[in-house]
């Protein structure tokens, strides 16, 4: 096409939602009213019609201190100019290393290595076939077996769909991998209902992974991976005693543990992981949003040295994990992400949000008792609201809850029928109880 008309088509259109294919989005439904975010600072969002939003999710699990902040984006731009773009096969530049260090340094004893990627999709497939190749190094290669959760999420990728447990997420996309399997998930209402922190009951659960294996046998088996807190299946808090039970299973049988920590990492849950928070030492831990602020995309899996070690042998020149990406540990997200650190390190923003835990439990359990509530859960700056589905239209209702929150100016998530909430760890005590007053509102409104 000639291209005076082209650039014509393109002025005169300038609202057309047509070409973009939105991700994990009802489209038709959005480009019949859509929901534009056009400038973000602190804790609020500005919609393109003008209105401050509230953001109740830290974008999307990622913001963790909060928007706009001025070192990650100067440190951006300093980097663009100075070094904006360096091969990351058989080349490196200074900051991806510094950044590796620094991101190891919150790890405590041998997990201190780190394996860069660009997002939590590519971080989970990176961990699974670290955990296979591992095995095969070692001569154990007949361990192939990876163990997923149900109600697990774990990105995208192929491999992260089929240790997933999301059955939409699952149906539309063939045989996936083979030779996975699921324990099953930890939430059940009836014994959990309005649990402050975690639940008391459901340990147990980790006893089904005896089970597989003595059904596949352990031999065959080379990793288990989880959420410690699934977050986007509607936040489902570990019960207590729970994830030292997967530990203590694993090395029995020498299953390497992986952690998803892509919700969980960077503060959320009030320490700066969960590996932290609970003393837990899992094999490998992948992680990313909160990494770089969700400024520029970045991911990552830390890794054992033991795993890393059993890699560098034979040939000095052989390159010893073939797997990688273009922009592994690119140099505006290595920059992000140490300014980023920085921030974490210089406003102590994960005790900041251990500080805040018990006013946001509080605000969370101030919602007991409003129509359709059936569970409130909490844990770090998160929470699930889990409401009652309207006959015969699942989603319906947190939908519409959501929608309405947006209008009054806070921005919430929703799965099925559960909100789930984890603001900036930035966030006032005010904005917070602000938060929790426009979801009462609404909650109370669409009786
Ligand atoms: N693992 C976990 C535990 C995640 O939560 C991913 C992997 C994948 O990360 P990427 O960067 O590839 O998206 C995630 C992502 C939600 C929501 O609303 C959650 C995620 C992404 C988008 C929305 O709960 N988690």
């Amino acid at each position: 096409m000639d291209d005076a008309i082209t650039e014509a088509r393109a002025r005169a259109a300038p609202n057309d939602l047509d070409s973009y294919w939105m991700p994990f989005t009802a489209n038709r439904q959005f480009k019949a009213n859509p929901r534009l975010l056009v400038a973000a600072e602190g804790v609020h969002y500005t919609t393109a019609d003008g209105r401050r939003v509230l953001d109740g999710t830290a974008g999307l699990w990622c913001v963790n201190a909060g928007h706009a902040r001025r070192e990650v984006a100067d440190a951006v731009h300093r980097q663009a100019l100075e070094l904006d773009y360096a091969p990351s096969f058989q080349m490196g530049h200074p900051k991806v290393f510094e950044a590796a260090s620094r991101v190891a340094a919150l790890f405590p004893g041998d997990l201190d290595h780190v394996f860069f990627t660009n997002s939590g999709s590519e971080a989970v497939d990176t961990a699974l076939k670290i955990a296979i190749a591992y095995h095969r190094v070692r001569g154990e290669g007949q361990r192939t077996r990876l163990i997923g959760r149900e109600r697990g999420y774990h990105g995208v990728g192929f491999g992260g769909i089929s240790v997933g447990g999301i059955s939409v997420n699952r149906r539309l996309f063939g045989s996936l991998l083979p030779g996975v399997d699921h324990l099953p998930h930890t939430h059940d209402r009836a014994h959990q209902a309005f649990s402050r922190g975690q639940p008391e009951w459901g340990a147990h659960l980790a006893d089904e992974l005896e089970r597989i294996v003595a059904l596949h046998d352990a031999s065959t088996i080379a990793a288990v991976i989880v959420e410690p807190m699934a977050g986007s299946t509607g936040v489902l808090i570990p019960p207590k005693g729970y994830l030292e039970r997967l530990r203590q299973i694993c090395d029995k049988h020498k299953l390497l543990l992986i952690f998803d920590e892509v919700i969980t990492g960077f503060g959320r849950l009030g320490a700066s992981f969960a590996v932290e928070l609970f003393g837990i030492q899992p094999d490998m831990v992948t992680f990313a949003k909160g990494v770089s602020n969700g400024t520029v995309p970045m991911g990552g899996v830390v890794v054992r040295r033991g795993i890393y070690d059993a890699f560098m042998q034979g040939s000095e020149i052989a390159v010893e994990l073939p797997h990688g990406y273009t922009y592994s540990g690119h140099p505006l997200a290595a920059a992000a992400a140490l300014a980023t650190l920085d921030i974490y390190a210089r406003e102590g923003l994960f005790a900041r949000a251990k500080s805040l835990e018990k006013r946001w439990e509080d605000g969370v359990h101030g919602l007991k008792g409003l129509p359709h509530v059936v569970d409130l859960r909490n844990m770090g700056l998160v929470a699930g609201v889990e409401l009652e589905p309207i006959p015969g239209k699942p989603a319906a209702r947190a939908f519409a809850a959501f929608l309405k929150c947006y209008e009054r100016g806070l921005l919430v998530r929703t799965t099925g029928d559960i909100i789930a909430l984890s603001p900036p760890l930035v966030i006032s005590e005010a904005e917070l109880d602000r938060l929790f007053e426009i979801l009462a509102g609404v909650l109370r409104d669409a009786a």
